[in-house]
């Protein structure tokens, strides 16, 4: 009897769970619980981390789980290497449902790095203004730079004092449009834009907007995550879901 846990987080993740819902699937969609009040989702949903590799397991395990959609985020490291240490020690099928990275267009000025320290590092000396839309994991490595102005982009107003003297900060939830942030940058005289190698449609209008506005985006590459199959659409994880032994 096939019971699915889908890794979720992502606009992938949210079309995936429509689709297994609409067909009566058995599935438990998960979230870490970065945010306060997720958008719901159409099947039973549990929220906070497993524990671990060890956690993922037991709960494999506990909740007879017979296959893995991994649809986390491209910079959900850890959880998508959790999911494949975990699902290869209980034998259990894992697919990766993953959007292609973004490819600059001939007409877009990006500074590509491989992590957070090179994007901190290719901002230049003189004061600018960052629109830094990765969220707010990883805003302390920024404090090196506190000359700039930055435009942050969080999904829930920040607990605790930010690590930088000049942000402000726009409380918004994905997905964008390129309008709305080509007149979010123009409010704001941004100089920069720092992203994430997100992929899918989701927060790519910033991508759009700042090739509208000819600014230069620092683009952030993926992670290194062990291999694993990955799918690219909902289709091909419903064809992986119906040909793989239970
Ligand atoms: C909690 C689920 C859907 C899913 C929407 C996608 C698109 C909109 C754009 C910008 C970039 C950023 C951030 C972003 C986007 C989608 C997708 C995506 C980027 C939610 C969600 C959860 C999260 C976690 C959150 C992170 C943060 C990252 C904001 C839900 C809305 C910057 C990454 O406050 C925090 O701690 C936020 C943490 C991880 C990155 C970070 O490091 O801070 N996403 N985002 C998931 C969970 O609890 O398991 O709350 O409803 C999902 C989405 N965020 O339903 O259509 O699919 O990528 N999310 C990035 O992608 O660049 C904003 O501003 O342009
Ligand atoms: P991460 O660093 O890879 O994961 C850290 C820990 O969070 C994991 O080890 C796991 O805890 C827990 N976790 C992550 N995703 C989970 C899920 N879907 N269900 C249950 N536990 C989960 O992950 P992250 O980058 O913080 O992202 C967290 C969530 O936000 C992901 O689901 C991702 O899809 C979503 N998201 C992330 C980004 C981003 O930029 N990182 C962007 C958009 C959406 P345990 O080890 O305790 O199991």
């Amino acid at each position: 009897m096939t019971r699915i846990l889908l890794l979720g987080g992502t606009t992938e993740a949210s079309a995936l769970a429509k689709t297994l819902a609409e067909g009566g699937a058995d599935a438990v969609f998960s979230y870490a619980g970065r945010t306060a009040k997720p958008v719901s989702q159409p099947l039973p949903t549990r929220v906070g981390g497993f524990g671990g590799v060890e956690g993922l397991s037991a709960y494999l395990k506990a909740e007879s789980i017979t296959h893995v959609v991994d649809a986390t985020h491209p910079f959900a490291a850890q959880m998508s290497t959790n999911a494949v240490h975990a699902c290869t020690a209980a034998g259990t099928p894992l697919c990766a449902f993953e959007r292609p990275a973004w490819q600059a267009g001939k007409d877009d000025r990006w500074i590509h790095t491989d992590c957070i320290e090179g994007a901190v590092n290719a901002l230049p000396t003189a004061a600018a203004r960052v629109f830094l839309a990765i969220g707010k994991q990883n805003l302390t490595q920024f404090a090196a730079k506190p000359q700039h102005h930055y435009l942050l982009r969080l999904v829930d107003a920040p607990e605790a004092p930010l690590p930088l003297p000049h942000a402000t900060v726009e409380i918004a939830r994905g997905p964008f449009d390129a309008a709305g942030d080509t007149g979010l940058m123009q409010r704001h005289g941004i100089t920069h834009v720092i992203a994430k190698n997100a992929g899918g449609a989701g927060a790519a209008a910033k991508l759009t907007a700042a090739r509208d506005l000819g600014l230069p985006v620092i683009m952030i590459g993926r992670p290194q995550v062990p291999v694993r199959p990955i799918k690219g659409s909902v289709a091909e994880v419903m064809a992986w879901l119906s040909h793989s032994p239970v």
